[in-house]
């Protein structure tokens, strides 16, 4: 049998493999979901100096941090929803879920012209009739262009009178997709999986409350879906092993063959 990982090893040292960040950067400056009244919301991240070279400690810089579980590019995890209340919290999930393949759906034309298009099944069928059936084991990357977005709290949200206007899935999407496909969860550029107008949806909150229901998994505020092939990348996702977390800010990595030199 081959050593696959001595495989893997050798290419990305032959510059075969690229590594894409697929994560935000987290600082105080990032977007943050804003929930309308009376609901509680998260707290923006925060470093706190605790010394810098400085006579609280004169050799080291160090911070603590303050943030929601829920900030940045984060994972959820199924407790976080009260349809997966008795299911994994982020610290139970098991790595082996966190190491999959990735296919990206691309929306952007779309989402320019209507920054509350929902995805259809029939978009996902369009998409698997090209491309081959959604990945067992793997990530459905929902491409929206909402990461030009991801500086500018304001243009990320995209709020008016009547509420958040963001892409989203639609209810009857996000419940075949937690059904009817293999997929250990769904990624999306956008501050949360659903849309901003999805708290008005029947159920509230489709996403979270179909694929956390089924056992599955959010990732949010993804950076660099434009650099990935529609399949072909390899997702690794590593949220923090917050014990009784409801998800974690995460960092996430795909492993793309780097095709024509
Ligand atoms: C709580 C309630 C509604 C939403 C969310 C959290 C998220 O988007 C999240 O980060 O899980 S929509
Ligand atoms: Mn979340």
């Amino acid at each position: 049998m081959t050593d696959a990982v001595k495989a893997l090893a050798a290419a990305l040292a032959a510059g075969e493999v690229e590594v894409i960040d697929l994560t935000q950067p987290l600082s105080d400056d990032t977007p943050i979901l804003r929930l309308p009244e009376p609901f509680a919301n998260t707290p923006r991240w925060r470093l706190r100096e605790l010394s810098r070279y400085d006579e609280r400690g004169p050799a080291w810089y160090w911070n603590a941090f303050e943030g929601g579980e829920h900030t940045g590019t984060h994972l959820d995890a199924p407790i976080h929803w009260v349809t997966g209340q008795q299911l994994d919290d982020v610290a139970q999930i098991p790595p082996r879920r966190l190491v999959g393949p990735a296919v990206v759906l691309d929306k952007s034309a779309e989402v320019a012209k209507d920054p509350d298009y929902l995805l259809r099944i029939e978009d996902v069928a369009a998409f698997e009739a090209e491309h081959g059936q959604l990945p067992e084991g793997g990530w459905l990357l929902y491409r929206t262009g909402w990461d030009a977005r991801a500086h500018d709290q304001t243009a990320f949200l995209n709020a008016d009178d009547a509420g958040p206007h963001t892409p989203g899935i639609a209810a009857d999407c996000a419940r075949w997709l937690a059904e009817e496909r293999p997929i250990v969860g769904v990624g999306v550029e956008t501050v949360g999986t659903d849309a901003g107008a999805a708290g008005g949806f029947e159920p509230p909150f489709p996403c979270h409350s179909y694929l956390l229901g089924a056992g599955k998994y959010g990732l949010t505020q993804l950076a660099n879906l434009a650099s990935l092939p529609a399949t072909g990348a390899l997702l690794v996702a590593a949220p923090l092993k917050i014990v009784r977390g409801s998800g974690s800010p995460v960092r996430v990595f795909a492993l793309v063959p780097r095709l024509a030199a």
